[in-house]
Parts: structure tokens; C-alpha cells; sequence
């Protein structure tokens, strides 16, 4: 291993090395298990027969044994769309071509928020880009597929075992022609935590390089300088700034004055000032009505005829079609949607309910062929079978404890401290940790890149990407447990959703394509007896030749 090691060496294969060579590279004592990718994958299926799934599943559902039928696309390609109007035009020229556009316009969430509402975020890169071509050749007149960001970053390494930046590689080879669109929280970026500016920064710049095009940009409470440093990243790294204005209350209840109309259109002056390309209005939680909706969005098109005005709504209570019409007969230019066997409940609006709703008045989407979409599409998500509610894990454990607990408001704020004193709820969670002035990242040292990737390709060799220095940067233990999976397992994103959840039945035959023009043929033979040290042989058929994996009995 250690001489596979130095002939691997980018240095020692590229320029003259002298006898610092080893000292500066450490790296090269990493001994990595030899094992090849394919008896990697064969331990993993073994492991998932053994042990069943090695990604949490809640519920008892196993995914589908009907393997969808992709549906084709014609030769050549796609129609042109609104991305190609952006690379054209660039960010300004968008906005106005977005503005201009006589119909209302969809975003599609199917990829990133309507997954992660209904089904934890677990649908995979495989899947995605089954459907991909279907997309792009028949929806190029979208205005955005939401395809990334938020929790899916995190996921894709987490329980996905998968590089969140391939995933968005892949997918824009596949997707020339509709802009990509991802949500960025603020200045905590794809993460739950702040990070040093810099690190935004350069995420955005290394998103924009992998294909990211439109970046809306949120902070959950509203809070503006963690918004403006998102927004200056996405803008400075060259994509789309959509400054997304967090909704809650009701603007249309006068008794609720906290956040009023006033609120939201001084908040919306502020982002204005900031510069962004496109506003979004993001009710998180459902809450727009048709009557809200109305005053809102024709509060903001009154004072800014310019800007387009992009609606994000959650269809948790069931009104989220009824607020949608209302939001674009009052003047939004975007509304969001998602496939309708991938809509509704705490997802977004069916697209075909907006399509519908809209055919034949000013506000057509011209959107055509959703029957074949929903056919096609619906056979695709059969495959996935998982279904729970992601929540806010804070506001979801809170509420929890409070209902086993039988805890009011008020007893809750005296548990979590009998000492404080009352009316300071920072105080009382805080307790005596220390306490930050302003945007926490503007205090934060600068992250050291240079170092990061050193220590990343000391663990992990010297095939590490800028991608992922970017990874380990906003999910350090995830990144290390992510990189550790697939040494062990392989790449097992090559799997399908079926294999990679479930594993092969016996007898079962398939094909695994591990890299472009490079299949293996496996066929599942056996599982055997425990052994006395708890484990068991799994025999499988792999090219044609007999190969055993031996794997711990868990269960
Ligand atoms: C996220 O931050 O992932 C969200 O979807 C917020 O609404
Ligand atoms: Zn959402």
C-alpha cells in the first residue's frame, strides 16, 4: 500500500521530489485497505442482508419491488428555457425577463423541499437522475427546480452516504436548460450553526462553479445581518439573490399587530436596499390565506413594480392552492409547487392543481403533457415507500417534552430555570454559557482552508476535491463518518433505491453500473448460518466467478 501510495502521488508523478518528499507528505502512510470497489459493494449488500438497512428508516414500509418504467425523451436537446436566458442576460436580465413574462411562473420543489416535508429528505441521486431528462425536456419553461440546499446537504452524506456536490454535478449535466435553484440559510449556509464569513463565501462560490444558479436566502427569525452576509455571497459569487422574508401571524388579522403589513414591507425595504435580484415571501408554515395573501403581495407589487415577487407556501392546512391564485392574481410572478403525488400535506401545492386552476386565464402557465407527468412520475416515487414529517428537531422535541410532561408555558420557562429571574427567557437558556453580541460569524476567525484540505488529505488521501473541503468545512463529523462509510462499503450511490435499502433478494439478479461503461453483473446466492464468532457468509456471483463476504450479525 505505502509504495501504491507514492505511485499515486500527484507531486511525485508531476515534478522532481527531493528527501523532503516524504517527510511533507504524510499522507502517504495512510494505509488504505486494498479492496476493490466491487467486493466493497458485496459487503455492503451482505451487510444490508444481514442486518437490514443501514439508513434509519421509521417506519416499517419497505420500498417497492416494481421497478418504475423511466420515461423517454426524444434525441437532441432540450428546449431552451429560463437558464438560458440568465447565462445570456445574467442576474439583472433574469429578473426583467422573469417581470415581462405574461403568465404566472412555477418553481418546482419535487427535488428538495417536497422530500424533505414528506419523506426526510431521502430520496437519492439515483432517482433524480432517472427523471432528470424527463424535466428538462418537458418543463423548460419553468422559472426553477428547487434541487438542493437545506437539509439536503446534510442528508446525502448522513444517511444517503453520497456527495451532495455529485448530486448537483449530475444533475445539471442532465438539466441544461432550467435554472437550478437552492436554499441558503443565511449566514449559516446548508448548516444548523454559524460559520466563519469566509466559509459562506466560498461556499456560494464553489455552489455557483458546480451549477448553482438562483440562491434564496432566509433566516428563520428574520434577522438581517445574517441575511445581507447570505445574500452577499450569493451575489458576489455571481448566482441570483432571492432574499426570502420568513412569514408568520396574519397580516389580514388587525388584532395581531407583531408582525403586521408594516413589518413585512419595511423588512422587504431593507432587502430592496440590499440589492436582491428577486423577493420571496417563505411561509414556512402554511399560514397564507387567500385574504393575506392579497394584502401582502399587493402591498409589495404597488411599491415595487420592478422586482419579481416569488411565493413559497407549505400546503400543511390545505389552503395552499387558494393562497397561491390569490398571491398571483395579486401580482406574484412565481408561485411554488411540487408533482402532485409529491404535494400536499406539509409539502407544496400540487403543480397539477396550479396548472389546472390557471389554463385558459391570463395567468396560464403553459405547462402541457401532466398527464403523462403524473403517470411517470408517480411510478418513479413508488419506489422510495418512506413516509415521516420532518419537523424543526428544536420546536419538535420542546413540543414533546412539553405533552409527555404535561408542562405549561409557564412551567416549562420555571423548569428550565428555577434561579433566573422571571421575564428573561435568553437568560433562562442560556443559563451560563456565553453570551454574543451581533452576527455571531462576524466574530469568528477566518477558516483556514489550506490547513483543512491538508488534514483532509492526511485522513483520506490525495483524491480530495475542493467539494469536499467545502463539505468537511460546513459538517466536519459527518463528512470523516460519510468518507469512512464508502472506504468501507464502496460507492454504494451506484445502487439502486430498491438494493441500497432493502438488498438483493436470493436468486435475485442485477447490474450495478460503478462508473461510466463499467457494470458489474451480481447475483445474490446465499446467506449462511451464524458462526460461532456471530457472524455469517454471504455468497454471491459477481461476474461470473464465486465470492463470499463475511459479515457481523447485528440482529
Ligand atoms: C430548511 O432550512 O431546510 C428549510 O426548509 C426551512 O424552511
Ligand atoms: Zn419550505
Amino acid at each position: 500500500p505505502f509504495l501504491q501510495n507514492v505511485l499515486s502521488n500527484h507531486q511525485f508523478l508531476h515534478s522532481t521530489v527531493d528527501t523532503q518528499f516524504i517527510d511533507e507528505n504524510q499522507n502517504l502512510f495512510v494505509m488504505k485497505p486494498v479492496q476493490n470497489r466491487a467486493q466493497k459493494l458485496l459487503h455492503y449488500l451482505g451487510h444490508v442482508m444481514v442486518n437490514g438497512p443501514t439508513t434509519p428508516i421509521p417506519v416499517k414500509a419497505k420500498p417497492s419491488s416494481i421497478d418504475p418504467v423511466i420515461p423517454t425523451v426524444p434525441m437532441g436537446d432540450p428546449s431552451l428555457g429560463f437558464r438560458d436566458v440568465l447565462l445570456r442576460e445574467g442576474p439583472e436580465g433574469f429578473a426583467k425577463a422573469v417581470r415581462a413574462h405574461p403568465g404566472l411562473l412555477l418553481m418546482d420543489t419535487t427535488f428538495r423541499d417536497a422530500h424533505q416535508s414528506l419523506l426526510a429528505t431521502r430520496v437519492r441521486t439515483h432517482d433524480l437522475k432517472k427523471i432528470a431528462p424527463y424535466v428538462s425536456h418537458n418543463f423548460n419553461n419553468l422559472f426553477s427546480l428547487e434541487n438542493w440546499g437545506g437539509a439536503t446537504f446534510d442528508v446525502a452524506m448522513r444517511f444517503l452516504y453520497e456527495c451532495p456536490w455529485k448530486r448537483l454535478q449530475e444533475l445539471r449535466t442532465l438539466v441544461p436548460n432550467v435554472p437550478f435553484q437552492m436554499l441558503l440559510r443565511g449566514a449559516n449556509a446548508v448548516g444548523y450553526t454559524n460559520y466563519p464569513d469566509n466559509a459562506v463565501f466560498k461556499f456560494c462560490e464553489v455552489a455557483k462553479e458546480n451549477g448553482m444558479d438562483i440562491f434564496r436566502v432566509f433566516d428563520s427569525l428574520n434577522y438581517l445581518p445574517n441575511m445581507i452576509l447570505g445574500m452577499e455571497a450569493a451575489g458576489r459569487a455571481g448566482g441570483v439573490v432571492e432574499a426570502a422574508i420568513s412569514y408568520t401571524g396574519d397580516v389580514s388579522d388587525p388584532m395581531r399587530q407583531k408582525y403586521s403589513l408594516a413589518y413585512y414591507v419595511k423588512l422587504t425595504e431593507e432587502l430592496m436596499k440590499a440589492g436582491t435580484h428577486v423577493l420571496c415571501i417563505k411561509d414556512m408554515a402554511g399560514l397564507l390565506k387567500p385574504e393575506s395573501s392579497r394584502i401582502l403581495i399587493s402591498a409589495l407589487r404597488d411599491r415595487y413594480p420592478d422586482v419579481p415577487i416569488h411565493v413559497h407556501t407549505h400546503d400543511t392546512a390545505g389552503a395552499g392552492v387558494a393562497a397561491m391564485l390569490a398571491c398571483a392574481e395579486a401580482g406574484a410572478d412565481v408561485v411554488d409547487v411540487a408533482v402532485d403525488s409529491m404535494a400536499g400535506m406539509t409539502s407544496q401545492p400540487s403543480m397539477g392543481a396550479m396548472v389546472a386552476c390557471t389554463k385558459g386565464t391570463k395567468l396560464d402557465t403553459g405547462i402541457v403533457g401532466l398527464g403523462r407527468l403524473n403517470t411517470e412520475r408517480d411510478k418513479l416515487w413508488v419506489l422510495i415507500g418512506i413516509l415521516i414529517p420532518i419537523y424543526s428537531k428544536i420546536v419538535g422535541d420542546l413540543a414533546q417534552f412539553m405533552v409527555q410532561n404535561n408542562l405549561t408555558r409557564e412551567e416549562c420557562l420555571r423548569w428550565l430555570s428555577p434561579l433566573s429571574p422571571p421575564h428573561s427567557p435568553p437568560s433562562q437558556v442560556l443559563k451560563s454559557l456565553p453570551r454574543i453580541e451581533g452576527r455571531p460569524g462576524a466574530t469568528l476567525p477566518p477558516l483556514d482552508f489550506d490547513a483543512l484540505e491538508a488534514g483532509l488529505r492526511l485522513l483520506h488521501g490525495d483524491d480530495i476535491t475542493e467539494e469536499d473541503v467545502m463539505s468537511a468545512a460546513m459538517y466536519p463529523k459527518v463528512f470523516q463518518e460519510y468518507k469512512e462509510f464508502t472506504g468501507s462499503f464502496g460507492p454504494v450511490d451506484c445502487l439502486s433505491t430498491r438494493l441500497f435499502l432493502d438488498g438483493p433478494k436470493i436468486a435475485e439478479e442485477f447490474q450495478v453500473e460503478i462508473e461510466r461503461g463499467k457494470t458489474l453483473h451480481i447475483k445474490a446466492l446465499a446467506v449462511g448460518d451464524l458462526n460461532k464468532t456471530g457472524q455469517r457468509g454471504v455468497f454471491f456471483e459477481l461476474n461470473g466467478q464465486l465470492r463470499s463476504v463475511l459479515v457481523k450479525d447485528n440482529v
